[in-house]
């Protein structure tokens, strides 16, 4: 069966049950999240195989990465590293708005190299996934990515790749000048449209966006518009995707849902409408469930959203 991988950093998430600030104090889950393992679980939440490479800590935090991923079905290739697991505290100030903090140097995961990539499992997937998070993180993370690239390309794999811009990790300037020259390698492209602008600034509109995207590379670029759903430009055929009307509960994580179910549904050999369909479906999940990938579904469940009755009995 064809399988996707993806190479990144999978954090250690401490977030607030309970909305508010934390500097009164505040009660505090303990969870994993991180951009490509997310996309991993939700791959695998329907039903799709999906390989993790990434760096682990030898410590608690590390066990807790690795059984995880694991029991989410997606097959792990960790380096065991003796720095710690990096961090990310999650305050939910209101109900609606999330605040976040990285403690994230010098940790296991943005220790990840070059050497840290396995040939043969990046060139005998069906999709290399990779987001712009990860050559952020430092020089050897950003050379491990444009290896696995490198890989990919040489072996016919196609390569998907999502902006993610984090102004808490890098500043536009320098996100643009590593991103630029990725997408010259990428095939498949994603972004909101603020991050679209920092490859392509002045344009506006989502379709022009993806066209130039698309001029930039890759033969595919999907715009995100959160709740007005999304515009995709695949092999210069353009798709409008609206998202389903859910109630917002948490936002984080629904641009990585968005992307499994694409990607998913890609594996899977089913067409851009079925992709961006899923897709749609997937990022209402995330946003109306807490956590990042912990409320996507499987494909059994794909329909809840379609029903009317708030209660199935
Ligand atoms: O995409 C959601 C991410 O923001 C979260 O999972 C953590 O990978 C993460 C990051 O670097 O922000």
């Amino acid at each position: 069966r064809p399988y996707l991988v993806t190479v990144g950093e999978t954090l250690a998430v401490l977030s607030a049950a309970e909305p508010g600030p934390l500097a009164v104090g505040s009660a505090l889950r303990l969870g994993v999240a991180g951009a490509e393992s997310n996309v991993a679980v939700g791959v695998s939440r329907l039903g799709g195989r999906a390989t993790w490479i990434g760096r682990v800590s030898e410590d608690q935090l590390g066990e807790l990465v690795l059984r995880e991923l694991r029991a989410e079905g997606v097959t792990v290739l960790a380096v065991r590293d003796p720095a710690p697991t990096s961090l990310l505290l999650k305050e939910r100030r209101t109900g609606t708005h999330h605040r976040m903090r990285y403690y994230r140097t010098a940790t296991a995961g943005v220790r990840l190299a070059p050497q840290d990539i396995p040939e043969d499992v990046v060139a005998g997937a069906a999709v290399l996934h990779l987001t712009g998070i990860t050559p952020a993180l430092g020089d050897a993370p950003a050379s491990a990515v444009r290896q696995a690239v490198r890989i990919a390309r040489d072996a016919g794999v196609l390569v998907s790749f999502d902006i993610n811009f984090r102004s808490l990790l890098w500043s536009e300037e320098d996100a643009r000048r590593a991103v630029l020259p990725l997408l010259r390698d990428v095939d498949l492209v994603f972004a909101g449209p603020h991050e679209a602008r920092l490859a392509v600034p002045d344009l506006h509109e989502p379709a022009e966006l993806a066209k130039g995207l698309c001029e930039l590379g890759p033969r595919g670029a999907v715009v995100k518009l959160g709740a007005e759903g999304a515009y995709a430009l695949l092999d210069g055929v353009s798709y409008r995707q609206p998202a389903l009307p859910v109630r917002v509960h948490d936002s984080v994580g629904a641009g990585d849902a968005f992307v499994a179910g694409y990607l998913a549904e890609l594996l899977a050999g089913e067409p851009p409408e079925r992709r961006l369909h899923t897709a749609a479906r997937l990022g209402a999940f995330a946003v109306t469930t807490s956590g990042d990938w912990e409320g996507l579904p499987r494909r059994t469940e794909l329909a809840l959203l379609d029903h009317h009755d708030d209660v199935l009995r």
